[in-house]
């Protein structure tokens, strides 16, 4: 049976009873997304100005496994870390896929794009002897693209790589579209890196039941719409006014400078690494997932 958009929500939003502790997506997802996807929808994984943690984190997904995702659900046309082709082979398998299947392609953008020096920063090959840049190849292949994600908070929001003074004129996916009048529609899945299920979660909304809800900053809310704050375990320490003043303290570690305040996911009940930790147990919140990502990270919100 079919797994309607009501249950989707429920099982993607984790609520307790539906997937205890770990908080992983459910067999149930892997097996929706398998049937929606038979014909296989081709994606184009563009990587800019990044450090590859975004694949490395989708490659840590759990259900459905990363294998199931790439043979069974998407039809991976590039991924220049995870494919085996190189060169004009590479290339010609994004050429193919952009002449091919014209509005039915999902671009995803991993890293921030360079913009100075003509996007020379950022190169994904040359043709006739002229670099391919990612900048060229972001605008063309987003205008003819289904859907648009920016992954990971690079590509959403221009991250570390456009922290200042920012020597290559990095900038978000989103400004690239707005200054070149692409109308796609464009998902942001910040997150440095994003959590697989924020990834896995998107790409099976968009295949199951198209572009989900997403707020002002264009995230879906299924996964970032509340504050780590206000559902914190430690927030009764802070509504009590008990403080950790150095590491392995007891409180609240706003003083520490945990950002959950301004910061919006899901990570207090998904948890990361299969259910294993997540940063404020450890240590705080760095507000990974937004625009003001990277602030001082042990400095207390001013
Ligand atoms: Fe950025 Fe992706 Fe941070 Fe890295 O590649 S979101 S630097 S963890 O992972 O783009
Ligand atoms: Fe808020 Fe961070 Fe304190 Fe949790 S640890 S209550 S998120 S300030
Ligand atoms: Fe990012 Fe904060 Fe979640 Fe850690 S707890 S992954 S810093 S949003």
């Amino acid at each position: 049976m079919a797994l309607s958009r009501r249950d989707f929500l429920k099982l993607c939003g984790g609520s307790a009873a539906a997937l205890g502790l770990s908080q992983t997506f459910v067999p149930e997802i892997a097996h929706a997304l398998e049937k929606a996807a038979a014909g296989q929808p081709p994606v184009i994984w563009l990587a800019g100005s990044a450090c590859t943690g975004c694949s490395v984190s989708l490659l840590n997904t759990v259900h459905p496994d990363i294998k199931d995702v790439l043979l069974k659900i998407i039809s991976l046309r590039y991924h220049q870390t995870v494919m085996a082709a190189s060169g004009d082979l590479a290339l010609e398998a994004i050429e193919r896929t952009y002449r091919d299947a014209p509005g039915k392609y999902l671009l995803l953008v991993e890293g921030a794009i360079a913009t100075g020096a003509d996007g020379l920063y950022n190169t994904l090959g040359e043709k006739n002897g002229k670099p391919i840049t990612m900048l060229d190849w972001t605008r063309k292949l987003a205008g003819k693209a289904a859907a648009a994600v920016s992954v990971g908070t690079c590509a959403a929001f221009g991250g570390i790589p456009a922290a200042s003074p920012n020597p290559t004129g990095a900038k978000p996916v989103s400004a690239i579209f707005s200054e070149a009048k692409i109308k796609t529609p464009l998902i942001n899945v910040p997150g440095c890196p994003p959590h697989p299920d924020w990834m896995v979660g998107t790409l099976a909304h968009v295949l199951l039941y198209g572009v989900p809800k997403v707020d002002a900053l264009g995230r879906p809310v299924l996964f970032f719409g509340e504050t780590i704050h206000d559902n914190c375990p430690y927030r009764g320490y802070f509504d009590e006014g008990k403080f950790a003043k150095k590491w392995g303290d007891e409180g609240c570690r706003f003083e520490l400078g945990c950002k959950g305040p301004e910061t919006h996911a899901d990570c207090w009940k998904r948890q990361w690494n299969n259910g294993v930790n997540w940063c404020v147990r450890n240590a705080v919140c760095t507000g990974c997932v937004e625009p003001t990502y990277p602030a001082p990270q042990y400095e207390p919100i001013g």
